[in-house]
């Protein structure tokens, strides 16, 4: 049989070092282009958000400048603002999406 002693001394002697990865807030940008209804759509499609989150998420973009999406770790946070900025640009609008650490 296998000796797993040097498992558990491996195991007590990392988890001091590991840190929580950070975390990226997925932002949308406002701008004057872009229409409110093409805004709702995206953020239900991308973000998961039900017709009333998604028109809320929209309008405090739209009055605020800024709006957060979600909350991601950098690689999920990546691939969002990917997919989101070429789906607006496919669609000829200038809607832009960010990202910043929490
Ligand atoms: N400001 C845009 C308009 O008046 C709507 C908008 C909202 C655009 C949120 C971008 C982000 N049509």
């Amino acid at each position: 049989p296998l000796r797993d002693d040097d498992n558990d001394v491996t195991v007590q002697e990392a988890a001091p070092k590991l840190k929580k990865p950070p975390l990226y807030k997925v932002i949308l940008l406002n701008d004057d282009f872009t229409p409110m209804d093409f805004v709702i759509n995206l953020l239900m499609q991308f973000f998961a958000m039900s017709t009333e989150k998604a028109t809320q998420v929209m309008l405090q973009i739209h009055t605020q400048g800024v709006g957060v999406c979600g909350t991601y770790s950098k690689d999920v946070a990546e691939t969002k603002v990917y997919i989101v900025n070429e789906y607006s640009r496919q669609h000829q609008h200038p809607l832009l999406c960010s990202m910043e650490e929490l």
